[in-house]
């Protein structure tokens, strides 16, 4: 692992993580096995595998929603982490036996450029700690080889408790508190918002006997699906001022998982680009709108 000199990040990846994903795929760590199902979207990830296979980072770094702390941002800060991870609310979907390593260098660099910046910021230490589903699905989805090692960081329930905006310039001071770590380290990074875009969803299962039937995934509504396209076109023509702008009226209308600050982080890490992304692909998930999207800062260089 490279210590010294000047490390970069060299793409990010809106990466969504509904358990449907690794359900429908059926890989051997998730006990649930199903018939397929929510393809658009697995196909999507089959790009960032491959170009993750092409670049070789030598860390991916998560932000995810559903490692919620009411104090600060935490980050993954122990060698390794293994056990079994389920999903709290489709338990029936996501039972994964997870293993990873954690880089611990940059992990607690990120600590320390967080709190050198007035952040609270802690580092997690148990190593019997029960990594969320948020974080294990965005980093199987890109790398299901886990061969990479990864830092998670935790979503700090701020925005939900107080005003969006507060939660949003924190989120901010961390992406870059995250940049200068990565530089500090060395390390080439990768990563990864693990955020679904609009986030209605139905409040049952279409069909609980097959919950892959396809034949009942669609929008929740055409303004949800309006708001998603809105979004992503801001990205696809890399008009990154002003997605940041309309993010706290999608939060609002669109219920919109960004709230949890996993791509303010990322997009503020890597200096607000105004480089048009790559869309994957789109899917919905139970409703909710999902996008495989790709800001590519290597080949720009
Ligand atoms: O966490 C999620 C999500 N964000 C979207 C859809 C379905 C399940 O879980
Ligand atoms: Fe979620």
């Amino acid at each position: 692992m490279p210590t010294s000199g000047q490390g970069r990040i060299i793409g990010g990846w809106l990466a969504p993580h509904p358990p449907h994903l690794v359900y429908g795929e059926n890989p051997p760590q998730n006990e649930p096995k199903s018939r397929g199902g929510w393809e658009s979207l697995r196909w999507a990830y089959e790009n960032c595998r491959k170009r993750i296979k092409e670049q070789k980072p030598d860390v991916i770094l998560v932000h995810s929603p559903h490692w919620q702390t009411v104090v600060g941002h935490h980050v993954t800060a122990v060698p390794k982490l293994e056990g079994l991870s389920v999903d709290p609310i489709f338990p029936h979907l996501f039972r994964y036996k997870f293993a990873m390593d954690v880089d611990v260098e940059l992990a607690e660099a990120i600590h320390d450029e967080a709190r050198s910046d007035g952040l609270i910021a802690r580092k997690m230490t148990n190593p019997k700690f029960r990594v969320d589903y948020g974080t294990i699905v965005s980093l199987h989805m890109m790398n299901p080889d886990w061969d990479i090692p990864v830092v998670g960081i935790s979503a700090n329930n701020s925005p939900y408790f107080y005003d969006d905006n507060i939660g949003q310039e924190e989120m901010t001071k961390l992406g870059e508190a995250t940049k200068r770590a990565i530089e500090k380290t060395g390390r080439r990074a990768v990563l990864a918002a693990s955020n679904t875009l609009s986030h209605f969803h139905f409040n049952r299962e279409p069909n609980p006997e097959l919950p892959e039937d396809m034949s009942k995934e669609h929008v929740f509504s055409q303004s949800q699906y309006e708001w998603d396209v809105r979004v992503i076109d801001l990205m696809r023509a890399g008009k990154t001022k002003e997605l940041m702008a309309i993010l706290p009226q999608f939060m609002r209308e669109a219920f919109a998982e960004v709230k949890a600050g996993s791509l303010t982080w990322m997009l503020s890490a890597m200096g607000f680009p105004e480089i048009p992304a790559t869309m994957h692909g789109y899917g919905t998930v139970i409703g909710t709108g999902n996008a495989v999207v790709e800001w590519d800062l290597e080949s720009r260089r």
